[in-house]
């Protein structure tokens, strides 16, 4: 069963339609995002991943705004390496974000320009600063899901090929029951 957070947003009848973009990743959309190629091609292609749901008021690429989304990364593992987002770093590299927890457990990996790599601890209430020039990507350390929320500028464009191409520089696996991470 899903579990659920109700977000109220004032002025969603607004929004709906026109500012409100829903996106769901199942495993199939995440070829080369894990480590374990046979425990992916053995993975349910059909498994929602996560789910995203950005309310987006304005433009994106029109400068002043923030948009706003709510995250939901389902539980699970591939081969030992935990249920991920793909991640990235802004297109306006300069831009930061904010994050935070409401349900679950979770760490928000992050990589730097220099391809440094540390994470942070996510349960409900952490708030987390993402500066600028640092890539992001949340991994779920737990056994339900998790829910976080993110707000970031109406110009920062993702850029997905970066980490695509060159993937972050550390990995977190399950490792004798808890999350470590592991340079690549
Ligand atoms: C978040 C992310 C969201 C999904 O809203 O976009 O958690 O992760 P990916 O975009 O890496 O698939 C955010 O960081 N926005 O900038
Ligand atoms: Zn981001």
């Amino acid at each position: 069963m899903r579990a659920k957070v109700n977000i109220d947003i004032a002025n969603t009848e607004k929004l709906v339609g026109k500012g409100v973009k829903d996106s769901k990743k199942t495993m199939s959309q995440l070829i080369g995002v894990f480590k374990d190629e046979e425990a992916f091609k053995a993975a349910d292609q059909d498994q929602v991943v996560y789910e995203v749901q950005a309310y987006m008021p304005v433009e994106e690429g029109k400068k002043g705004g923030l948009f706003w989304g709510n995250s939901m990364v389902y539980p699970g593992k591939v081969g030992t390496e935990y249920h991920m987002t793909r991640g990235h770093f802004h297109s306006n590299l300069d831009t930061g974000e904010y994050y935070w927890c409401l349900k679950g457990e979770g760490a928000l990996i992050m990589m730097d320009l220099d391809r440094n790599c540390w994470y942070e601890e996510m349960k409900p209430g952490t708030l987390h600063y993402i500066p600028g020039n640092v890539s992001h990507r949340v991994a779920n350390t737990g056994y339900e899901p998790l829910f976080f929320n993110a707000c970031w500028p109406s110009d920062a464009g993702h850029d997905y090929a970066s980490i695509e191409k060159e993937g972050f520089a550390a990995r977190l696996f399950e490792v004798d029951g808890k999350p470590q991470l592991i340079k690549e």
